[in-house]
């Protein structure tokens, strides 16, 4: 039996994502190909918090997470990997190719250039650099991450020339015609993090989860937050015991708002997540979040329910 194709990604700039993975999905082929190809767009594209233009580390250094995972339960993730263009390629071959799930900092570098990606100069882009300049003058380490896509610390994404506020973590998850489900997450994780600080975004079962019989579930926001919680793997779990993909999620950010009282109103964090029947979800803390889906029906952002009004 073939089903219809279906990706949902993070933010408004899962949209562009949406588009070269429904390339892939579109003429039959394989949910992790689509989830790879889709998010190279963001690391490739300008912005605060995908890829070797996004914002630096206290130290001006960009460092990348990434993970991706497949219809069979394999996985693999790089973390703390400088001066590399596509994190996610990288990850995928640390999947494909080694015994491991992750590799971290100089050993992925190395690694990934033994695979033949370029190593990149590791300049800041002209965004980072005046972002980055800025936050020296108040060197403030107050992890408040993008609660209204505008103007809330450090920590929050920058406006575009255009007007449009920029987007965050990608993280994409999709079911292929055969069915299968795959997905992947990258990021330069917080902006002016300390060096060597991991969020949950290459952490399988936190910033992202795959199983192949039940759903599929990736995550965005505070990374602390959603590795405390298992975020992606708690959301799978929730599924599995019957729960829609948006209940799923619902349920995990209203733990998260357990665990953290009030300090819950100064954190933002969503998840997005898909079933085995292709039914997608998603659910945040703040309003401000949103995601891409896309169908044989079209192309949708979707703004999901949150959970402070
Ligand atoms: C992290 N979850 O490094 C990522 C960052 C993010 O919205 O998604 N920000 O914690």
């Amino acid at each position: 039996v073939l089903n219809n194709p279906v990706v949902i990604s993070t933010w408004d700039a899962g949209l562009e994502a949406n588009k070269a993975a429904w390339e892939v999905l579109s003429t039959g082929g394989r949910a992790l190909d689509a989830v790879e190809k889709g998010v190279m767009v963001t690391e490739a594209s300008i912005n605060c918090c995908v890829g070797l233009g996004g914002n630096p580390d206290r130290e001006g250094r960009v460092t990348l997470d990434a993970s991706i995972m497949d219809e069979n339960y394999n996985c693999g993730s790089v973390a703390f990997l400088e001066r590399i263009k596509h994190p996610i390629s990288v990850a995928r071959r640390v999947m494909e190719k080694t015994p491991h799930v992750m590799l971290v900092g100089d050993g992925a570098q190395q690694f990934a250039v033994a695979e033949g990606f370029p190593l990149e100069s590791g300049e800041l882009s002209p965004d980072a650099k005046k972002a980055y300049e800025n936050w020296l003058k108040k060197s403030e380490y107050k992890p408040v991450i993008n609660i209204e896509n505008k103007g809330h610390g450090p920590f929050a994404p920058q406006q575009l020339e255009n007007g449009d506020w920029n987007h965050d973590t990608i993280g994409m998850v999709a079911m292929d015609a055969k069915g299968n489900l795959s997905g992947s997450c990258t990021t330069s994780g917080m902006g002016f993090k300390m060096r060597g600080r991991l969020g949950d975004s290459p952490i399988i079962g936190a910033g992202l989860f795959v199983d192949n019989e039940v759903g599929a579930c990736t995550a965005t926001g505070q990374g602390e937050d959603v590795i405390r919680v298992a975020g992606s793997h708690s959301v799978v779990e929730a599924m599995r015991s019957g729960l829609s993909p948006e209940a799923a999620c619902k349920k995990i950010i209203e733990r998260i708002v357990r665990i953290k009282k009030e300090q819950a109103k100064d954190i933002q964090v969503a998840f997005i997540a898909i079933n085995k029947k292709g039914v997608v979800g998603a659910y945040a803390l703040h309003k401000g979040f949103s995601y891409a889906v896309r169908t044989t029906k079209g192309e949708q952002l979707i703004k999901p329910k949150h959970y402070f009004k």
